[in-house]
Parts: C-alpha cells; structure tokens; sequence
C-alpha cells in the first residue's frame, strides 16, 4: 500500500531540525561565490556542488559531519542569506506537510565569525513570516549552544543583550545543546539550564545521540530539559525508558540522520516499536536535510513506514504525541489535534 499521500496529510509537527542544516551544496557554493568565502584548498570535495554532494553520503561519524557543517555555515553572512537559508527550509517543508515547525540555530557559530545575533535572528524571523503567510506554517526559534566549546562561552552569549532581548520577546522560545556529544556530559551546562528555566524557556538537549543513555538521565535530571533530541540509545536503559514514558517526555528521533551518521545500522534497527509499545512519545524529524541526502521530513516518515509496516492507528497516535509535545500555543494544538 502507497502510505505517501497519507503521511504527507497528517498534520506533522517538526521539532528537530537545524536551520543550518538546511544549506544545500548549491546554495553553499552560490553563497561562497557571492561572499567571497574560501573553502578549504586541501580537500578535493570542495571542488564542485557534485563532489560535496557525494562526500555528505560517506560521512563516518557525528564529529566528521559536524566538521563540513561548519565550514558550510561559513558562507552565510547577510540576513538575507539567513532568510533564504530558512525560506528554502519552509518551502520543503510545506511540500511536505508540515504544519508547525520548532527549528534550531547555532548563534555561537556565527558570533564567533564577526556576524552578529541581531543579522542571523532579523534573517529568520522575516522567513518565518514569510512561512506563516504563504504556507500557513506556525513556527519557533530554539536557541541551540554548542556542547564542544568551553561552557564559559555559552553563557557570554546567553548573556549577551540581543540575545535575552529575543527571550524576553518571545522570538526564541527555548534553548537546546548540540554539535559533539561524546566528552562533553549535559551536566557542563547546568548554568544556562538553571538560567532558562528561570526566564520561563522550553528546555531540550541532544542527548544518546552517539552518547550513552546515561546522558539522557542527567539532561533530564540536572538539565531538567522538557524533551530528549535524538534518545535513541534510551533502549539500553529499561528503566530510564519507563520513566520517560511516564514522565511523556518526548524524544525527537531522526532516522535519516542516524543511519547517515552511523548511530544506526539501517532504520528498522531504530527502537521505533519499543518505544510505541512502551508507551514512549517520539517524533520523526529531519534533522540536517541537506546534509543527509536531501531527506526532509516526509522522507524519513516514509522511511520508518518502510521500515516497520505501521498502522493508521500508529500513525495517528505518533502524530498526536507530536502535537502534545509541541511548544505552540494550547489554541494551535487544539487546531491540529
Ligand atoms: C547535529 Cl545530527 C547533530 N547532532 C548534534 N549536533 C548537531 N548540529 C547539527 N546537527
Ligand atoms: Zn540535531
């Protein structure tokens, strides 16, 4: 049976993707010429949109990932840039189905490089109108930190003035930590986490990504984050698996990315019939689509489709737990419910 026209109408929340994770070669070397951005000379990949393409279907781990998704974001300057970036991101998405959107960014990755908090947010919030007018798509911003530079430097930048202005003014909703997992325990950012949830921020973390189920305890308990971004190594760990049932905490799973990245051997290996017979709320999401062969989110619903044969009451009951787990407001759940 073709699910396709089925799974692009279900109403999908999208909790787990990184705006600039959405930067295609094409526009990454459109950009770079445009800016004047220079790629790395020692590595032949950089050589057209074609041979990046091909190196981003053999990448060998997280961290070599995360190391072309840094030099990618290099050739992004002006807002517009930004806001092409995210207006290309919602076009998919509303191809897709998609009808709320919860999207990470990186500011440390652009403050780092002489590009200011206010140019990356003004770029993204212009899109998400854009998003909302034209496609009908609802939205948030998650403000993400990364896990790899010294704590010291995410909390200068949650302190920084344009960016507690954007908490304060509800253009960014929560905060999430990403980039490299392994090393780097969620309990280094117990600070920030103490700081949000006494602004009243949502709270996320990638955690049991590549790193251990231990990791996903102690977001939970010292980070006390609202959701688990990736969790699937939650499986080792039946009794923090119980708890987080209960608890209807819900994990952003990311098929595509896992395989891609090496966290999974192949997506029926994913713990997607675990988790729904333990009660276990997950969504499904892209994570890096332009990073992990073009795969925006109703690729990796068909995927899991493929993968594990679900039923429409599966189906339904994954797209609610979706919806509940979002951070929009009660009247748009009640809307998409
Ligand atoms: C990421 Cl897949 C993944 N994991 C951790 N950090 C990230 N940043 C962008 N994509
Ligand atoms: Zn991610």
């Amino acid at each position: 049976e073709d699910f396709t026209a089925f799974l692009q109408a279900l109403p999908k929340c999208e909790h787990h993707m990184h705006l600039e994770g959405a930067l295609t070669p094409e526009v990454l070397f459109q950009l770079a010429a445009k800016n004047h951005t220079t790629f790395p000379s020692d590595d032949p990949a950089f050589t057209s949109p074609a041979t990046l393409k091909e190196r981003y279907n053999h990448f060998t781990s997280l961290d070599d990932f995360l190391h072309y998704y840094y030099i990618g974001m290099e050739a992004l300057v002006t807002s517009s840039d930004f806001e092409a970036l995210a207006c290309d991101y919602f076009q998919h998405a509303a191809a897709d189905g998609v009808a709320h959107a919860e999207v990470f960014f990186d500011p440390q990755a652009h403050l780092s490089r002489g590009i200011t908090y206010d140019t990356v947010l003004s770029g993204f919030m212009a899109a998400r109108h854009r998003a909302k007018t034209e496609f009908g798509i609802t939205s948030e911003l998650i403000c993400c930190f990364l896990r790899h530079l010294p704590a010291s430097n995410s909390l200068q930048t949650f302190a920084l003035p344009s960016v507690q202005a954007s908490f304060h003014n509800k253009q960014v909703i929560g905060i999430g930590l990403d980039s490299s997992e392994l090393d780097f325990p969620p309990e280094l950012f117990k600070d920030i986490y103490t700081d949000a949830e006494k602004l009243g921020l949502k709270r996320t973390a990638h955690a049991g990504e590549e790193g251990p189920a231990s990791y996903i305890q102690t977001a939970l308990s010292t980070l006390r984050t609202q959701r688990i971004d990736h969790g699937i190594r939650l499986i080792e760990d039946p009794s923090l698996l119980h708890q987080i049932a209960t608890a209807k905490i819900l994990l952003t799973v990311c098929p595509y990315s896992n395989v891609l990245l090496r966290c999974a051997t192949s997506i029926a290996s994913l713990p997607i019939r675990h988790f729904l017979s333990a009660g276990v709320q997950f969504s499904i999401n892209s994570d890096d689509p332009a990073y992990f062969g073009g795969h925006y989110i109703l690729d990796n619903y068909l995927a899991v489709q493929d993968a594990f044969h679900l039923s429409l009451d599966e189906w339904a009951t994954i797209c609610r737990a979706g919806i509940s787990g979002s951070w929009c407001c009660e009247a748009r759940k009640v809307v998409l419910l």
